[in-house]
């Protein structure tokens, strides 16, 4: 079988569908694609739609973090990403739902605000990163990559400010779903796969890793993933930090 995923670094879909490829044991390339130009070269490799993760099994096309989570499932049934058990297998599949809808995004809402404000950081992000130039030269002309990525993703300082009030609501549901069972269960299903990198990300800002890390959704990601890659050094304002602290009892 011939695997080849296309995704760009620091993706948090990106790094689902390469854990989903990992736990079912299957070999795969990698190409890492810049932001924005990223939306291009996909459609030109036929895929339907502009976004990352996508994937090319054989010759054939599969795009999404959820579709990818189907397909792995139907080519190599073991191990499982979904239970067996028809109410526990809605539970996940809800819970990726989630995880996909309405966590993504506001997470690379928070990222794109700071490294707009920021560049410096895109480093970490890029480690091991295989962007057929030198890391250098990708970093010292990403400024308009990132305006769009920006601008593209709507990362205003409105949305932002409102993605951090509505964050400590995000991880208490992931808490819940952990509480439940549905998540972080002897074996990682593929909504643990959808959502903890995710968090993981949003554990790249210093601002918000005290935060997160001592909670269930913060210890689900580091399972998930123990590496962290990409570290944003304090850029959120203390006011938008509020309703987060104030929630999760922080001082
Ligand atoms: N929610 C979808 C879409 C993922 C998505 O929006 N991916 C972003 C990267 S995290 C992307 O492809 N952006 C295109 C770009 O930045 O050029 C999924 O999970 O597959």
């Amino acid at each position: 079988m011939k695997v080849r995923l296309y995704t760009i670094p620091g993706s948090h879909p990106g790094l689902a569908a390469q854990l989903m490829l990992k736990h079912k044991g299957i070999a795969f390339k990698r190409t890492d694609l810049f932001p924005v130009i990223a939306k291009l070269v996909v459609r030109g490799l036929g895929f339907p739609r502009n976004t990352v993760p996508a994937l090319k099994i054989d010759g054939r096309r599969v795009q999404g973090s959820r579709e990818i989570a189907r397909e792995l499932e139907r080519l190599r049934p073991e191990p499982a990403l979904f239970p067996a058990d028809p109410a526990k297998r809605i539970a996940v599949e809800e819970a990726e739902c989630f995880g996909d809808e309405e966590l993504q995004h506001p997470i690379r809402q928070l990222i794109w605000w700071a490294l707009k404000k920021d560049k410096a950081p895109l480093r970490s992000f890029s480690e091991g990163a295989k962007l057929g130039i030198p890391i250098g030269l990708a970093l010292r002309t990403a400024g308009p990559i990132v305006a769009l990525s920006a601008h593209f993703n709507e990362s205003s300082d409105e949305n932002v400010r409102a993605d951090l009030a509505a964050l400590s609501g995000l991880l208490d549901r992931v808490d819940e779903l952990i509480a439940a069972g549905t998540l972080d269960g002897d074996e990682l299903n593929a909504a643990d796969f959808q959502i903890a990198p995710s968090i993981r990300l949003a554990m790249t800002f210093q601002d918000l890793r005290p935060l997160i890390e001592a909670r269930p959704a913060g210890r689900l990601a580091k399972r998930v993933q123990p590496d962290l890659s990409g570290d944003i050094p304090p850029i959120l304002p203390p006011a938008w930090l509020q309703p987060l602290r104030s929630e999760t009892g922080a001082a």
